[in-house]
Protein backbone atom coordinates (compact mmCIF):
# COMPACT_ATOMS: atom_id res chain seq x y z
CA UNK A 1 0.00 0.00 0.00
CA UNK A 2 1.62 3.17 -0.48
CA UNK A 3 -0.10 6.83 -0.43
CA UNK A 4 -1.40 8.20 -3.43
CA UNK A 5 -3.12 12.09 -1.97
CA UNK A 6 -2.50 14.23 1.06
CA UNK A 7 -5.05 17.12 1.65
CA UNK A 8 -4.73 19.62 4.25
CA UNK A 9 -7.27 22.12 4.83
CA UNK A 10 -7.65 24.61 6.87
CA UNK A 11 -11.40 25.20 8.44
CA UNK A 12 -12.69 27.71 10.99
CA UNK A 13 -15.12 26.84 13.30
CA UNK A 14 -17.34 29.20 16.16
CA UNK A 15 -15.98 29.69 19.52
CA UNK A 16 -17.37 30.90 22.63
CA UNK A 17 -16.26 34.04 24.36
CA UNK A 18 -14.03 32.16 27.12
CA UNK A 19 -11.73 33.80 29.20
CA UNK A 20 -7.94 32.94 30.15
CA UNK A 21 -5.08 33.97 31.37
CA UNK A 22 -3.44 34.96 28.08
CA UNK A 23 -7.40 37.33 27.51
CA UNK A 24 -10.40 35.74 25.73
CA UNK A 25 -11.36 33.00 22.58
CA UNK A 26 -11.46 35.13 19.43
CA UNK A 27 -14.93 34.27 17.53
CA UNK A 28 -13.52 32.27 15.25
CA UNK A 29 -11.21 28.95 16.31
CA UNK A 30 -8.69 27.56 13.64
CA UNK A 31 -8.11 24.07 13.15
CA UNK A 32 -6.44 21.72 10.20
CA UNK A 33 -8.06 18.43 8.52
CA UNK A 34 -5.75 15.88 7.39
CA UNK A 35 -6.21 13.12 4.78
CA UNK A 36 -4.17 10.68 3.77
CA UNK A 37 -5.51 8.78 1.09
CA UNK A 38 -3.53 5.21 -0.56
CA UNK A 39 -3.50 3.65 -3.92
CA UNK A 40 -5.69 1.06 -2.76
CA UNK A 41 -8.57 3.37 -1.93
CA UNK A 42 -8.16 3.82 1.67
CA UNK A 43 -8.51 7.37 3.73
CA UNK A 44 -7.19 7.90 6.92
CA UNK A 45 -7.76 11.04 8.99
CA UNK A 46 -6.05 13.97 11.01
CA UNK A 47 -7.12 16.95 12.57
CA UNK A 48 -4.42 19.32 14.09
CA UNK A 49 -3.59 22.74 14.74
CA UNK A 50 -4.96 25.55 11.99
CA UNK A 51 -2.59 28.55 12.96
CA UNK A 52 -0.52 30.15 10.19
CA UNK A 53 2.87 28.50 11.41
CA UNK A 54 1.52 25.01 11.94
CA UNK A 55 -0.41 25.05 8.66
CA UNK A 56 3.06 26.07 6.74
CA UNK A 57 4.41 22.62 8.03
CA UNK A 58 1.51 20.98 7.22
CA UNK A 59 1.25 22.17 3.53
CA UNK A 60 4.98 21.57 2.83
CA UNK A 61 5.31 18.05 4.08
CA UNK A 62 1.96 17.31 1.63
CA UNK A 63 3.72 16.42 -1.73
CA UNK A 64 7.02 14.53 0.10
CA UNK A 65 4.12 11.82 1.25
CA UNK A 66 3.24 10.45 -1.69
CA UNK A 67 4.65 7.21 -2.62
CA UNK A 68 5.65 6.39 1.13
CA UNK A 69 4.05 3.05 2.67
CA UNK A 70 1.77 4.16 5.64
CA UNK A 71 2.92 1.72 7.64
CA UNK A 72 6.61 3.23 7.57
CA UNK A 73 6.19 5.90 10.65
CA UNK A 74 9.93 6.61 10.69
CA UNK A 75 9.44 7.59 7.05
CA UNK A 76 7.03 10.25 8.37
CA UNK A 77 9.36 11.11 11.08
CA UNK A 78 12.32 11.71 8.86
CA UNK A 79 10.46 13.67 6.12
CA UNK A 80 9.00 15.78 9.13
CA UNK A 81 12.24 16.60 10.32
CA UNK A 82 13.89 17.41 6.89
CA UNK A 83 10.50 19.78 6.05
CA UNK A 84 10.97 21.69 9.75
CA UNK A 85 14.66 22.43 9.28
CA UNK A 86 14.06 23.26 5.14
CA UNK A 87 11.43 25.99 6.19
CA UNK A 88 11.95 27.08 9.95
CA UNK A 89 8.31 28.38 10.60
CA UNK A 90 7.92 31.39 12.59
CA UNK A 91 6.45 30.85 15.96
CA UNK A 92 2.64 31.85 17.63
CA UNK A 93 2.81 34.74 20.13
CA UNK A 94 -0.55 34.54 21.31
CA UNK A 95 -1.30 31.12 22.03
CA UNK A 96 1.08 30.16 24.56
CA UNK A 97 -1.42 28.22 26.19
CA UNK A 98 -1.54 25.60 23.65
CA UNK A 99 2.36 25.00 23.26
CA UNK A 100 1.67 22.92 20.04
CA UNK A 101 2.19 25.90 18.25
CA UNK A 102 5.73 26.86 19.87
CA UNK A 103 8.33 26.72 17.51
CA UNK A 104 10.28 23.58 19.56
CA UNK A 105 7.10 21.62 19.12
CA UNK A 106 6.88 22.22 15.34
CA UNK A 107 8.44 18.44 14.49
CA UNK A 108 6.26 16.77 17.33
CA UNK A 109 2.97 18.36 16.23
CA UNK A 110 3.31 17.64 12.43
CA UNK A 111 4.36 14.24 12.71
CA UNK A 112 1.40 14.09 15.32
CA UNK A 113 -0.94 15.40 12.66
CA UNK A 114 -0.03 12.56 10.39
CA UNK A 115 0.61 9.96 12.22
CA UNK A 116 -2.76 9.60 13.34
CA UNK A 117 -4.00 9.60 9.67
CA UNK A 118 -1.19 7.02 8.82
CA UNK A 119 -2.53 5.16 12.03
CA UNK A 120 -6.13 5.37 11.00
CA UNK A 121 -5.46 4.44 7.58
CA UNK A 122 -3.51 1.23 8.67
CA UNK A 123 -6.26 0.67 11.01
CA UNK A 124 -8.99 0.76 8.27
CA UNK A 125 -6.89 -0.78 5.70
CA UNK A 126 -7.02 -4.28 7.90
CA UNK A 127 -10.25 -3.66 9.09
CA UNK A 128 -9.90 -3.04 13.44
CA UNK A 129 -10.05 -0.04 15.15
CA UNK A 130 -7.06 1.97 16.03
CA UNK A 131 -6.87 1.43 19.14
CA UNK A 132 -5.66 -2.40 18.23
CA UNK A 133 -2.88 -0.67 16.92
CA UNK A 134 -1.93 0.73 20.02
CA UNK A 135 -1.91 -2.89 22.08
CA UNK A 136 -5.88 -2.72 22.26
CA UNK A 137 -8.89 -1.10 24.54
CA UNK A 138 -7.97 -1.48 28.31
CA UNK A 139 -11.38 0.51 28.62
CA UNK A 140 -14.35 0.87 26.01
CA UNK A 141 -15.22 4.25 27.79
CA UNK A 142 -13.19 6.78 28.23
CA UNK A 143 -14.18 9.20 31.09
CA UNK A 144 -13.92 12.92 30.24
CA UNK A 145 -14.67 16.18 32.29
CA UNK A 146 -17.07 18.63 32.46
CA UNK A 147 -14.77 22.02 31.70
CA UNK A 148 -15.81 25.43 32.78
CA UNK A 149 -14.93 28.79 31.38
CA UNK A 150 -15.72 31.99 32.88
CA UNK A 151 -17.90 33.84 29.80
CA UNK A 152 -19.30 36.70 28.60
CA UNK A 153 -22.77 36.10 26.67
CA UNK A 154 -21.31 37.38 23.26
CA UNK A 155 -18.47 38.31 21.24
CA UNK A 156 -17.22 41.70 21.34
CA UNK A 157 -18.07 42.77 17.99
CA UNK A 158 -20.79 40.02 17.78
CA UNK A 159 -20.10 38.48 14.34
CA UNK A 160 -23.15 35.82 14.91
CA UNK A 161 -25.91 34.93 17.48
CA UNK A 162 -24.53 34.94 21.03
CA UNK A 163 -24.13 30.92 21.94
CA UNK A 164 -26.55 29.11 24.06
CA UNK A 165 -24.50 29.11 27.48
CA UNK A 166 -25.27 32.67 28.60
CA UNK A 167 -22.67 34.80 30.57
CA UNK A 168 -20.66 32.50 33.14
CA UNK A 169 -19.10 35.71 35.48
CA UNK A 170 -20.77 34.74 38.91
CA UNK A 171 -20.25 31.69 40.77
CA UNK A 172 -23.97 31.39 40.14
CA UNK A 173 -23.87 31.36 36.68
CA UNK A 174 -21.05 28.79 36.93
CA UNK A 175 -22.79 26.30 38.62
CA UNK A 176 -25.31 26.72 36.28
CA UNK A 177 -23.36 26.55 33.46
CA UNK A 178 -21.85 23.51 35.16
CA UNK A 179 -24.86 21.74 35.78
CA UNK A 180 -26.24 22.09 32.05
CA UNK A 181 -22.51 20.93 30.49
CA UNK A 182 -23.37 17.75 32.96
CA UNK A 183 -27.23 17.12 32.59
CA UNK A 184 -26.49 16.93 28.77
CA UNK A 185 -23.44 15.12 28.86
CA UNK A 186 -23.33 12.98 32.25
CA UNK A 187 -19.40 14.50 33.21
CA UNK A 188 -18.53 13.45 37.22
CA UNK A 189 -15.63 15.64 37.49
CA UNK A 190 -15.32 19.29 36.86
CA UNK A 191 -12.54 21.53 35.74
CA UNK A 192 -12.56 25.57 35.95
CA UNK A 193 -10.31 27.33 34.24
CA UNK A 194 -9.29 30.31 36.16
CA UNK A 195 -6.39 32.93 35.80
CA UNK A 196 -8.67 35.28 34.07
CA UNK A 197 -8.68 39.05 34.65
CA UNK A 198 -11.64 38.39 37.31
CA UNK A 199 -9.00 37.50 39.71
CA UNK A 200 -7.79 34.66 41.74
CA UNK A 201 -10.39 34.99 44.91
CA UNK A 202 -13.47 35.29 42.41
CA UNK A 203 -12.50 31.88 40.73
CA UNK A 204 -11.80 30.91 44.39
CA UNK A 205 -15.00 32.00 45.26
CA UNK A 206 -16.33 30.31 41.85
CA UNK A 207 -14.75 26.76 43.22
CA UNK A 208 -16.61 26.53 46.81
CA UNK A 209 -19.52 27.06 44.92
CA UNK A 210 -19.03 24.50 42.88
CA UNK A 211 -18.32 22.27 45.84
CA UNK A 212 -21.34 23.20 47.60
CA UNK A 213 -23.16 22.37 44.40
CA UNK A 214 -21.54 18.83 43.55
CA UNK A 215 -20.84 17.97 46.78
CA UNK A 216 -19.31 14.19 45.15
CA UNK A 217 -17.67 15.31 42.14
CA UNK A 218 -13.87 15.50 42.23
CA UNK A 219 -13.08 19.55 40.91
CA UNK A 220 -9.80 21.02 39.38
CA UNK A 221 -9.09 24.44 38.78
CA UNK A 222 -6.36 25.67 35.94
CA UNK A 223 -5.16 29.21 36.32
CA UNK A 224 -2.89 28.74 33.17
CA UNK A 225 0.27 29.88 35.28
CA UNK A 226 -1.46 33.34 35.58
CA UNK A 227 -0.52 33.06 39.59
CA UNK A 228 2.67 33.94 41.83
CA UNK A 229 4.23 31.34 43.71
CA UNK A 230 3.07 33.67 46.81
CA UNK A 231 -0.92 33.78 45.44
CA UNK A 232 -0.79 30.11 44.36
CA UNK A 233 0.14 29.20 48.16
CA UNK A 234 -2.41 31.90 49.82
CA UNK A 235 -5.56 30.19 46.86
CA UNK A 236 -4.16 26.77 48.24
CA UNK A 237 -5.30 27.53 51.55
CA UNK A 238 -8.50 28.82 50.87
CA UNK A 239 -9.62 25.84 48.43
CA UNK A 240 -6.54 23.32 48.72
CA UNK A 241 -8.95 20.64 50.39
CA UNK A 242 -11.60 21.02 47.89
CA UNK A 243 -9.32 19.86 44.74
CA UNK A 244 -8.37 16.90 43.32
CA UNK A 245 -5.36 18.24 41.77
CA UNK A 246 -3.99 21.88 41.50
CA UNK A 247 -3.45 22.41 37.49
CA UNK A 248 -0.26 24.85 36.42
CA UNK A 249 -1.10 27.24 39.44
CA UNK A 250 2.39 29.50 39.15
CA UNK A 251 4.69 29.17 36.00
CA UNK A 252 7.72 27.40 36.24
CA UNK A 253 8.96 23.97 36.99
CA UNK A 254 10.98 25.32 40.05
CA UNK A 255 8.30 27.57 41.01
CA UNK A 256 5.82 24.19 40.66
CA UNK A 257 8.40 22.10 42.70
CA UNK A 258 8.22 25.12 45.33
CA UNK A 259 4.22 24.85 45.72
CA UNK A 260 4.29 21.43 46.13
CA UNK A 261 6.99 21.57 49.17
CA UNK A 262 4.72 23.95 50.74
CA UNK A 263 1.34 22.98 50.32
CA UNK A 264 1.66 19.46 49.55
CA UNK A 265 -1.01 19.46 47.02
CA UNK A 266 -0.93 17.35 43.56
CA UNK A 267 -0.20 19.33 40.93
CA UNK A 268 -0.92 18.46 37.16
CA UNK A 269 0.46 19.92 34.29
CA UNK A 270 0.13 21.15 30.28
CA UNK A 271 2.34 23.76 30.63
CA UNK A 272 5.64 23.24 32.56
CA UNK A 273 6.11 19.34 30.96
CA UNK A 274 5.24 19.63 27.59
CA UNK A 275 8.24 16.90 26.42
CA UNK A 276 10.60 14.38 27.09
CA UNK A 277 13.65 16.83 28.19
CA UNK A 278 11.03 18.60 30.71
CA UNK A 279 9.59 15.64 32.04
CA UNK A 280 12.98 14.26 32.74
CA UNK A 281 14.01 18.09 34.85
CA UNK A 282 10.30 17.66 36.37
CA UNK A 283 11.05 14.40 37.88
CA UNK A 284 14.49 15.54 39.23
CA UNK A 285 12.82 18.67 40.89
CA UNK A 286 9.35 16.58 41.54
CA UNK A 287 7.73 19.20 40.40
CA UNK A 288 4.45 17.85 39.18
CA UNK A 289 2.69 14.71 40.10
CA UNK A 290 0.12 14.38 36.80
CA UNK A 291 1.15 15.12 33.68
CA UNK A 292 -2.04 15.87 31.26
CA UNK A 293 -0.98 14.47 28.17
CA UNK A 294 -1.73 16.21 24.42
CA UNK A 295 -1.15 13.58 21.32
CA UNK A 296 -1.04 16.81 19.28
CA UNK A 297 2.14 18.30 20.73
CA UNK A 298 3.93 15.10 22.52
CA UNK A 299 4.24 13.37 18.91
CA UNK A 300 1.46 11.91 17.98
CA UNK A 301 -0.54 8.31 19.38
CA UNK A 302 2.25 6.27 19.96
CA UNK A 303 4.76 9.01 21.90
CA UNK A 304 1.88 10.00 24.33
CA UNK A 305 1.59 5.87 25.03
CA UNK A 306 5.37 6.30 25.91
CA UNK A 307 4.81 9.27 27.94
CA UNK A 308 2.12 7.58 29.96
CA UNK A 309 4.44 4.56 30.60
CA UNK A 310 7.08 7.19 32.22
CA UNK A 311 4.65 8.54 33.97
CA UNK A 312 4.06 4.50 35.57
CA UNK A 313 7.66 4.21 35.94
CA UNK A 314 8.23 7.82 38.11
CA UNK A 315 4.88 7.11 39.48
CA UNK A 316 3.23 9.91 38.02
CA UNK A 317 -0.48 10.34 37.55
CA UNK A 318 -1.81 10.41 33.89
CA UNK A 319 -4.68 13.05 32.56
CA UNK A 320 -5.25 14.43 29.37
CA UNK A 321 -5.14 17.63 27.89
CA UNK A 322 -7.47 19.78 24.88
CA UNK A 323 -8.11 22.90 23.50
CA UNK A 324 -10.55 23.72 21.10
CA UNK A 325 -11.19 20.41 18.76
CA UNK A 326 -14.01 18.56 16.99
CA UNK A 327 -14.77 15.18 16.36
CA UNK A 328 -11.43 13.42 14.96
CA UNK A 329 -9.62 15.04 17.82
CA UNK A 330 -11.45 13.59 19.91
CA UNK A 331 -11.53 9.98 18.72
CA UNK A 332 -8.20 10.47 17.97
CA UNK A 333 -7.85 11.49 22.17
CA UNK A 334 -10.28 8.48 23.23
CA UNK A 335 -8.39 5.72 20.90
CA UNK A 336 -5.46 6.49 22.98
CA UNK A 337 -6.76 7.27 26.40
CA UNK A 338 -8.56 3.84 26.40
CA UNK A 339 -5.00 2.29 25.07
CA UNK A 340 -3.55 3.98 28.35
CA UNK A 341 -3.84 1.24 31.50
CA UNK A 342 -2.64 4.12 33.95
CA UNK A 343 -5.19 6.87 32.67
CA UNK A 344 -5.75 7.95 36.38
CA UNK A 345 -7.98 10.88 35.18
CA UNK A 346 -11.44 12.19 33.32
CA UNK A 347 -9.68 13.32 30.44
CA UNK A 348 -10.18 17.58 29.55
CA UNK A 349 -12.12 18.27 26.46
CA UNK A 350 -13.48 21.47 25.54
CA UNK A 351 -16.21 19.28 22.92
CA UNK A 352 -19.11 20.51 24.60
CA UNK A 353 -18.39 24.22 23.49
CA UNK A 354 -18.27 23.59 20.07
CA UNK A 355 -21.46 24.38 18.50
CA UNK A 356 -23.89 21.25 16.54
CA UNK A 357 -23.69 22.70 12.89
CA UNK A 358 -20.06 22.77 12.88
CA UNK A 359 -19.10 19.18 13.49
CA UNK A 360 -17.23 18.22 10.41
CA UNK A 361 -17.74 14.07 10.80
CA UNK A 362 -20.71 12.68 9.16
CA UNK A 363 -23.64 11.99 11.73
CA UNK A 364 -22.69 15.01 13.81
CA UNK A 365 -21.24 16.03 16.91
CA UNK A 366 -20.22 12.20 18.88
CA UNK A 367 -22.38 11.67 22.02
CA UNK A 368 -20.73 11.61 25.79
CA UNK A 369 -22.74 9.93 27.91
CA UNK A 370 -22.22 9.24 31.58
CA UNK A 371 -19.37 11.20 30.67
CA UNK A 372 -17.53 8.89 28.64
CA UNK A 373 -17.03 8.92 25.05
CA UNK A 374 -17.11 4.89 23.57
CA UNK A 375 -14.61 3.45 21.22
CA UNK A 376 -16.50 1.14 18.48
CA UNK A 377 -15.73 -1.70 16.08
CA UNK A 378 -15.75 0.39 13.41
CA UNK A 379 -11.83 0.48 11.42
CA UNK A 380 -9.41 2.94 12.16
CA UNK A 381 -10.88 5.98 14.70
CA UNK A 382 -14.80 5.30 13.61
CA UNK A 383 -14.89 8.15 12.05
CA UNK A 384 -16.50 9.55 8.31
CA UNK A 385 -15.73 13.34 7.01
CA UNK A 386 -18.11 15.69 5.78
CA UNK A 387 -17.60 17.04 2.75
CA UNK A 388 -20.53 19.36 2.79
CA UNK A 389 -19.59 20.74 6.19
CA UNK A 390 -15.77 20.75 5.56
CA UNK A 391 -16.08 22.70 2.41
CA UNK A 392 -18.37 25.14 4.99
CA UNK A 393 -15.69 25.06 7.81
CA UNK A 394 -13.14 25.89 5.03
CA UNK A 395 -14.98 28.65 3.18
CA UNK A 396 -15.68 30.03 6.70
CA UNK A 397 -12.18 30.21 6.96
CA UNK A 398 -11.42 31.59 4.31
CA UNK A 399 -13.76 34.37 5.22
CA UNK A 400 -11.93 35.52 8.50
CA UNK A 401 -8.91 37.23 8.95
CA UNK A 402 -7.50 35.24 11.54
CA UNK A 403 -4.89 33.46 10.87
CA UNK A 404 -2.83 32.98 14.03
CA UNK A 405 -4.80 32.14 17.77
CA UNK A 406 -4.00 35.80 19.55
CA UNK A 407 -6.13 35.47 22.93
CA UNK A 408 -4.79 38.83 23.87
CA UNK A 409 -5.33 40.71 20.47
CA UNK A 410 -8.95 40.22 21.03
CA UNK A 411 -8.81 40.85 24.82
CA UNK A 412 -7.80 44.26 23.58
CA UNK A 413 -10.56 45.16 21.73
CA UNK A 414 -12.46 44.77 25.10
CA UNK A 415 -9.75 46.58 27.21
CA UNK A 416 -7.10 48.31 24.80
CA UNK A 417 -4.82 48.18 27.51
CA UNK A 418 -4.71 45.02 28.08
CA UNK A 419 -1.24 43.02 27.88
CA UNK A 420 0.51 39.94 28.11
CA UNK A 421 1.94 39.73 31.55
CA UNK A 422 2.61 36.62 33.28
CA UNK A 423 1.85 35.96 35.97
CA UNK A 424 -0.55 38.81 36.36
CA UNK A 425 -1.90 38.25 39.71
O1 LIG B 1 -8.77 27.36 25.54
O2 LIG B 1 -8.56 29.02 26.89
C1 LIG B 1 -8.30 27.89 26.55
C2 LIG B 1 -7.41 27.03 27.40
O3 LIG B 1 -6.78 27.80 28.37
C3 LIG B 1 -6.41 26.31 26.58
O4 LIG B 1 -5.77 27.20 25.75
C4 LIG B 1 -5.40 25.54 27.39
O5 LIG B 1 -4.43 25.04 26.54
O6 LIG B 1 -7.24 24.17 28.07
C5 LIG B 1 -5.92 24.36 28.09
C6 LIG B 1 -5.30 24.07 29.44
O7 LIG B 1 -5.73 23.14 30.07
O8 LIG B 1 -4.34 24.75 29.82
MG1 LIG C 1 -4.16 23.37 31.63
Amino acid sequence: MKIKHVRVTPIAFRDAPLLNASGIHEPYALRSIIEVESDNGFVGLGESYGDAPVLSVLKAMKDSLVGLDPFDLNGLRARVKATVARIQPGSNSGAELAPGSHPSKQVANAYSAFEVAFLDLQARSLGMPLVDLLGGAVRNEVPFSAYLFLKYAEHVDSPYQPDRWGEGISPEQLVAQARKMIDENGFQSIKLKAGTLLGPEHEVACIKALKQAFPNAPLRIDPNGNWSLETAIRMAELMGDDLQYYEDPCPGLEGMAELHRRTGIPLATNMVVTDFDEFRRSVALNSVQIVLADHHYWGGLRDTQILSRMCETFDIGVSMHSNSHLGISLMAMTHVAAAVPNLSYACDTHYPWQEEDEEVIKGGKLPIRNGCVTITKAPGLGVELDYDQLGKLHDQYLAIDIRSRDDVRQMQKYRPDWKAVKPRF
